[in-house]
């Protein structure tokens, strides 16, 4: 066992680092109020190779481990999660799901577009009425012989109105069940598909989330991912590793809010004394360190079995499960040590607090990774 990571992967972690710091850091406030999408750091990103991390090199990825993966997402996180939700959705989402599933034309049409950050991915699962339920699609792909036609809305779609590339899963035979549902790849532009308005939300401001509504769309054949009635196992196998993401993006905003509650604690002063010298404030910082320790080892290890070939469904979810209650709590608990000046925006505090919950819900709410965890331990 060995705990201690290699130079590569020490590098990546910091140049992610520097990244953050000198790129995302400055605007990040100014964005999480205007909801604004960030264009030029997408590029920026791109360039690093953070657009296609795990994709191979012939396909114009960074041919980077899951490991890699985790610390980049951390890195992110950190400073700006609706920046890492971008990166994690287009990886985890769409390019793995490409890669792993997708035909060699499908690969050289969209993967390299994709991973490079050339085009942006979007992953379409949720509707207003199958989110966790994800076997009741409601949306229609009626096979019409060398094309189907798309029919239904879909929501809360990261990247939704600003990506090029939109992984649609829809239902194509409701009498089979989970057996009767499909995954395609819609290119935007496409007629009959409409982009709805951005959401207004609480958290993750910066990313683009979005209702689409699909009115007779005609997908050509080849565009579906898999065998005929893969699409499911196709969106619960890519999850899995998106999953991965998400955790890692939980774990980055824990940290950020664990740092600066520390600095914070270190130079504010109350009854004569820098505040972490209170008791009530140091046991807070040391079960924040120490619980952000295990949600580490939990994330870190479910990107290593992703590595070593090991089925990673449950790894995944006790992952994101545990490391997504640590960043709701402990950036609760970095508002508090931060007092007023945690309520405010200039302390950042706040907005990781804000971004915190997402993490809680999306690609599988904690009552999903609880179903997940607990189904895989009963059948093992
Ligand atoms: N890998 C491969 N196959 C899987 C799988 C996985 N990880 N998970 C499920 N399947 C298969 C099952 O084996 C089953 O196949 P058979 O019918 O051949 O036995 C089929 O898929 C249906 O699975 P299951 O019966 O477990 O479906 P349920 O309706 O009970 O739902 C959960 C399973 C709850 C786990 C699933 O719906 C889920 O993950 N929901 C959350 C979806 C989500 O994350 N939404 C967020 C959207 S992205 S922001």
């Amino acid at each position: 066992m060995d705990f201690s990571l290699s130079e590569e992967h020490i590098m990546i972690r910091d140049a992610a680092r520097e990244f953050a710091q000198t790129e995302l850091l400055p605007g990040v406030i100014e964005r999480d109020i205007k909801q604004e999408f960030p264009d030029a750091l997408v590029r920026k990103m791109a360039n690093l190779g953070f657009m296609g991390i795990m994709v191979d090199p012939k396909y114009g990825g960074s041919g980077m481990d899951a490991i890699s993966y985790v610390l980049i997402m951390e890195e992110l996180s950190k400073i700006d999660a609706s920046a890492s939700v971008i990166v994690s959705v287009n990886n985890s989402l769409v390019c793995y799901g490409i890669e792993a599933y997708g035909t060699e034309a499908q690969k050289e049409k969209y993967l390299t577009k994709l991973a490079t950050g050339e085009s942006i991915g979007a992953f379409c699962l949720s509707e207003p009425e199958a989110g966790s339920d994800a076997t009741s699609q409601k949306t229609t792909a009626i096979d019409k012989g060398d094309h189907y036609i798309i029919n239904g809305t879909k929501n809360w779609i990261t990247s939704g109105g600003r990506a090029d590339v939109y992984l649609v899963i829809a239902q194509t035979d409701r009498h089979k069940g989970s057996h009767g549902i499909n995954a395609f790849i819609v290119e935007k532009g496409t007629e009959g598909f409409h982009t709805g308005p951005k959401e207004d939300k609480l958290g993750i401001r910066g990313s683009d989330t979005h209702t689409l509504q699909f009115n007779d769309v005609k997908v050509p054949k080849e565009n579906r991912i898999g065998d005929d009635g893969f699409g499911f196992r196709f969106a619960m196998k890519t999850l899995s590793g998106g999953r991965i993401g998400i955790a890692a993006q939980a774990l980055g905003i824990a940290q950020g809010a664990y740092e600066l509650a520390l600095k914070y604690s270190k130079e504010r002063k109350a009854f004569g004394t820098e505040i972490c010298n209170h008791q009530a404030i140091a046991f807070k910082l040391a079960d924040m360190h120490t619980e952000i320790a295990a949600a580490r080892h939990l994330v870190m290890k479910a990107a290593w079995d992703k590595d070593q070939g090991n089925n990673y469904d449950m790894s995944s979810a006790m992952a994101k499960l545990y490391a997504s209650k640590v960043a709701m709590e402990h950036t609760v608990e970095a508002v508090q040590i931060h007092g007023g000046n945690g309520f405010v925006k200039e302390y950042h505090v706040e907005r990781l607090m804000r971004d915190a919950k997402i993490t809680q819900i999306y690609e599988g709410t904690s009552e999903i990774q609880k179903i997940v965890i607990s189904r895989s331990i009963i059948r093992d």
